[in-house]
């Protein structure tokens, strides 16, 4: 089996500090954080930026800060950022961190709700829009899918031209409105993706471990971090990402599945 693959998100653009005092805001908090989840065994770190004061932001001027200081901690770690933002911002806005050609960003394939009044709103142009930046900017986009009709669409879009095989997923399960975190439903979306895709998991709240041993002894790819879930287990809230991230490699050891280096992980999702 491949070796796992573990992505840390370890800020996010809603979980607050309020939430875990650990969540990251400030240049210098990113650093601590991606740098725990690093060393740990995190190869890839799925970014946000946020104001000092919390507010998201898909600022250029901001990512490229963040990212120069990690990389100054983590020199060959895979940063990711999110061209999802926050729910209301503007494509172009969402699509900022792309013009700083990272190896890889998220590109999600689908609309949902996201809570209360707020819908997470991706139409098929605005797809389509992305994929064709990312292919420009030679950028390998992790497909978010948080249902099942997120991976058909990616497919469909794949079959035009917007988004090129083969397709790395991340299947995004248990967000309010969107798929259920239950192992039926990963089964499900699972055996929904081509032969040669990849894929990763990420459980929000009390799903993100059981998904992660399912994808371990799947041969998946593993997503923990802030973004998804601020608690270690019940009731105890984890002091990082690193803290999330080496209960994976605990899970993934004890599984028999050795994990990846950056350098193996390039490999693994053709970055390198
Ligand atoms: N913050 C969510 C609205 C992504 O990073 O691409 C979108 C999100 C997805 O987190
Ligand atoms: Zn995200």
């Amino acid at each position: 089996m491949e070796k796992l693959i573990i992505t840390a998100a370890i800020c996010g653009a809603e979980v607050l500090k309020e939430h875990n005092p650990a969540v990251p805001y400030t240049v210098e908090e990113c650093v601590r954080e991606a740098k725990s989840a690093y060393d740990a065994g995190a190869s890839i770190i799925h970014l946000h930026v946020r104001e000092d004061d919390g507010t998201p932001t898909q600022s250029k001027a901001r990512f490229e800060a963040v990212i120069n200081a990690i990389k100054k901690e983590c020199p060959d770690v895979i940063i990711q950022p999110s061209t999802g933002g926050a729910v209301g911002m503007t494509d172009d806005e969402r699509l900022q961190p792309t013009e700083l050609h990272p190896e890889m960003a998220t590109l999600d394939c689908g609309t949902l709700n996201f809570g209360g009044d707020d819908i997470f709103e991706n139409t098929e142009n605005t797809i389509r829009y992305f994929g064709e930046k990312m292919i420009e900017r030679g950028i390998k986009p992790e497909c978010e899918v948080f249902d099942k009709s997120m991976i058909d669409m990616a497919l469909r879009l794949a079959k035009k031209g917007y988004i090129k095989s083969p397709i790395h997923f991340d299947f995004v399960m248990g967000v309010n409105g969107g798929i259920s975190g239950d192992l039926r439903d990963f089964v499900f979306l699972r055996g929904s993706i081509p032969a040669d895709s990849t894929y990763t998991v990420a459980g929000v709240g009390r799903y993100e471990f059981p998904l992660a041993v399912a994808a371990i002894i799947d041969g998946g790819h593993v997503r923990v971090g802030f973004e998804d879930n601020v608690y270690l287990s019940k009731g105890v809230l984890a002091k990082s990402n690193g803290e999330l991230v080496a209960k994976v490699v605990r899970l993934a050891k004890e599984l028999g599945r050795e994990i990846a280096t950056p350098a193996e992980a390039r490999k693994i999702l053709g970055l390198a």
